[in-house]
């Protein structure tokens, strides 16, 4: 399989925790929903084929990516939420925004998963184009919904590993 056309959503799946008991909150931005909502569709169904309960699945839209942090910081103030994935969309334009709304997301999501001690998965794509943007939304390079899913499962299990064991 060339590069090209290669499915870059292919993770390690073994040893993952129990996650029928966990609430996940799904942050959605509404810029650029054709990507957007596969991006959602990747990461519920994830979430279902691992274990969790539909009923602990709870789905916010934010109008653009930037809103993703206060979104975030406000699933992750929820003593019944155990982790948070963010999904977004920025297209690279003329302008140099993108980079400014990607920047500012990175580091607001690094910021709340520290304050919260929670996982905030950074699920935001940043492609040249649409093309590129639907190539990993379910296209040939996979669905980074499904990974963003994947790696809020695998840091829940890490934190079962680590932090549970100490004494708090
Ligand atoms: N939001 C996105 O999620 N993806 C984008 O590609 C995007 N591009 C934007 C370009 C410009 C020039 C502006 C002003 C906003 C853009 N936004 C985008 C919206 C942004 O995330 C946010 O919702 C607004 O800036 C309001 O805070």
């Amino acid at each position: 399989m060339s590069s090209a056309d290669k499915n870059l959503s292919v993770f390690k799946t073994e040893g993952l925790p129990d996650i029928s008991s966990k609430k996940f909150g799904i942050l959605v931005a509404e810029w650029n929903t054709e990507v957007t909502e596969k991006l959602f569709e990747g990461a519920y169904q994830t979430l279902i084929n691992n274990g969790a309960s539909p009923e602990n699945i709870e789905r916010g839209n934010v109008p653009g990516s930037f809103e993703l942090t206060l979104g975030a910081q406000w699933f992750a103030e929820r003593r019944d939420i155990d982790a948070v994935i963010a999904l977004g969309v920025v297209i690279q334009g003329e302008t140099k925004h993108n980079d400014y709304i990607n920047h500012a997301v990175a580091q607001g999501i690094t910021n709340v998963s520290l304050k919260s001690g929670k996982p905030i998965i950074f699920g935001v794509l940043t492609p040249n184009n649409m093309e590129q943007a639907l190539d990993r939304a379910g296209g040939v390079h996979g669905n980074k919904g499904d990974e963003a899913a994947i790696t809020a499962i695998k840091m829940l299990g890490l934190y079962n590993q680590i932090a549970t064991a100490g004494a708090y």
